[in-house]
């Protein structure tokens, strides 16, 4: 018994110890300095700057390591790597799209920039923050290792030691490898292109040397929201340590609201109420700007407040019933082909959502950039965000539990103050067995434990049995709202199959379709039984359409399965697809398809109920 006890209260620490990240959040708020622009690269196949001859990997001074100065001392020293200007990469961005020899690249690349750097403040203490490299990256300043991150899709950031940073001439150096592996987050099989690189932007951070590190704020769970007076907010402001301030103080100018919170330890507990306020909605997208200040530091932000629930059989936004009008979106952007990574981007998707008359979008199948849920809080649209937990990751290893853990507390905590995100998903159509139930409902602890004022939810399948298609995952019973990803029309029978399609639930929860979307060519006609024309994936919406619409009423929304096409290695019907996964709604050129009115069609009509 008292072994039992000691292995829980072990569990519990070594989870919380494993939940918290060291990001900085709020950084566009914060002193910065890009280093984003022209990197010098090296194409590294084999490893050869890491590792010596003997497949040992090198000393840290080690000369022809090439996190080290690739100068020769002087003119007979040999060196065996250089950097030059004739070998550039854009940061942010992926390699693939940069030059026609990466179009199928994946391995090692180093990246190097040099830079100046004076910090406003001697006493200020400086990090380097990456948006996200992916997949691994091993970061060098000046030839001391600053760390190592893995993970494709979330930020993390290293302090830079005084000692190490310099006014002039620093060489920093990241080792880039996107190589996939079966132990990894997500694995080696996916339906999406892996592209590599320093995808997301770089800057340095500047802040004191007591510093406010991350904040959460949101309206408390369960508050009754029937007048819009005294709505109780809580929350928490993350001191880095070392403070001398004796209160955190929290302000919201445009509602005269200014709080002075007792320093305790160094996570503050917040709570106070919100008199008279606009909640944010996708028809009221309202944010209002929000000062966070210790004696040393301050940290302004933009938030909206809004709840969502889930009570008895429907989703609750601000105490009204929900129905998600939604899109999923992979983070590539259509002509130019590439990750999508700036604000321009988020407005181009989000833009196209809009255009559908969407209210919601699913990005999927990782964590999309800061600039997306940014934008969508700007733009009022409501978002879906998930951890590459996809398709067939190890579920027996505790380490690829930790990577899904990790990844998921990174994604947590960059956008915990997004008002837009309201469901956080653990990840997408793993296979049914108790030892994949046990890792996924570990994450749903962990998402909730991280952050209990938003839904957990996962994409799930439909188990199709004779007559009936049953969603009845174990999974269900954990999460917030059944999702499941259904492809009846293309991957299970013709579109007609839906006129006699019976669905069965197990949980008494609001349900959520995830997916469901044929696939076709743009530009190539025929009649609607004709697989990969227009006509065929016109006919497949209409006919889901018409399904949807005798759906029960714990029926709370759907995100077709996609906005745009995208690269996926996997599809190589080389007339229809060419490397292409074609089930956009707007094809690799941004052209809409036929099926693009159906769906709008019946968004339109949705639209006439409340959200
Ligand atoms: C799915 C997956 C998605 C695929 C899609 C397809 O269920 O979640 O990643 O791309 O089906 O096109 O088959």
């Amino acid at each position: 018994m008292r072994k039992l006890f000691l292995f829980a209260i072990c569990t519990l620490f070594t989870h919380m110890a494993m939940s918290q990240t060291n990001l900085i959040t709020g950084i566009a708020a914060r002193k910065t300095t890009s280093l984003n622009g022209a990197w010098q690269y090296i194409v590294d196949p084999y490893g050869t700057g890491f590792y010596d001859y003997r497949y040992q990997e090198r000393k840290e001074n080690d000369r022809e390591a090439y996190w080290n100065t690739d100068e020769p001392v002087n003119k007979t020293e040999r060196k065996e790597h250089k950097f030059t200007d004739k070998y550039i990469l854009q940061v942010p961005g992926d390699w693939n799209s940069q030059a026609e020899k990466f179009l199928y690249y994946e391995g090692i690349v180093w990246y190097k920039k040099s830079f100046d750097f004076t910090r406003t403040s001697a006493a200020n203490k400086v990090y380097l923050y990456f948006g996200a490299v992916n997949y691994e990256a091993d970061v060098y300043l000046n030839g001391k290792k600053l760390g190592k991150h893995k993970g494709g899709f979330t930020p993390f950031n290293f302090e830079v030691p005084d000692s190490v940073l310099k006014a002039t001439g620093n060489y920093l150096v990241v080792k880039v490898d996107n190589t996939r592996h079966k132990d990894e987050v997500p694995t080696v099989n996916t339906d999406w292109w892996n592209y590599g690189g320093i995808t997301r932007d770089v800057q340095l951070i500047e802040v004191p040397q007591a510093f406010i590190q991350d904040y959460s704020l949101h309206i408390k769970k369960g508050a009754s929201l029937k007048t819009s007076k005294n709505i109780p907010v809580e929350g928490w402001v993350q001191l880095n340590g070392g403070q001398s301030s004796k209160e955190v103080i929290v302000e919201v100018p445009e509602l005269k609201i200014k709080k002075a919170f007792p320093v305790t330890g160094d996570k503050v507990a917040i709570q106070f109420n919100l008199p008279a306020v606009q909640l944010w909605s996708p028809q009221t997208p309202r944010l209002y700007t929000v000062v966070i200040s210790t004696n040393t530091d301050r940290i302004e932000d933009k938030i909206g407040f809004r709840t969502i629930e889930v009570v008895g059989k429907q989703i609750l936004l601000n105490g009204n019933p929900l129905f998600m009008r939604g899109i999923c979106i992979h983070e590539e952007i259509p002509r130019q082909i590439r990750r999508a990574y700036n604000k321009q981007d988020a407005l181009q998707l989000l833009g196209l959502a809009k255009e559908l008359s969407c209210n919601m979008v699913r990005l999927a199948h990782y964590p999309h950039n800061e600039n997306m849920a940014r934008t969508a809080d700007s733009l009022g649209i409501l978002v879906w965000s998930e951890i590459p937990v996809y398709w067939t990751i190890d579920f027996n290893s505790t380490e690829v539990f930790e990577k899904a853990r990790t990844q998921l507390a990174e994604m947590i905590t960059r956008d915990h103050n997004r008002a837009s995100i309201i469901i956080w998903s653990v990840g997408n159509e793993t296979p049914v067995k108790p030892v994949r139930t046990n890792f996924m409902r570990n994450l749903i602890s962990a998402a909730r434990s991280l952050d209990s004022s938003r839904l957990v939810s996962a994409a799930l399948e439909v188990n199709y049995q004779p007559g009936v298609n049953k969603i009845d995952d174990p999974l269900g019973e954990y999460v917030d709202i059944v999702s499941f990803n259904e492809y009846l029309g293309w991957y299970a029978g013709l579109p007609d199959r839906c006129r006699t399609a019976k669905w069965e639930f197990a949980y008494n929860k609001p349900f959520f379709i995830s997916e469901t979307g044929a696939e076709t060519l743009y530009g190539f006609h025929g009649d609607s039984l004709t697989r990969w024309s227009e006509e065929y994936q016109e006919w497949f919406y209409r006919e889901q359409v018409a399904m949807l619409k005798r759906m029960p009423d714990n029926f709370a929304g759907l995100s077709p399965w996609i906005l745009c096409d995208f690269r996926s290695p996997r599809r190589n019907n080389q007339t229809f697809q060419e490397g292409w996964n074609n089930k956009g709604l707007i094809d690799q050129q941004g052209r809409k398809k036929k099926a693009f009115a159906v769906l709008k069609a019946y968004y339109d009509e949705k639209s006439s109920t409340p959200n």
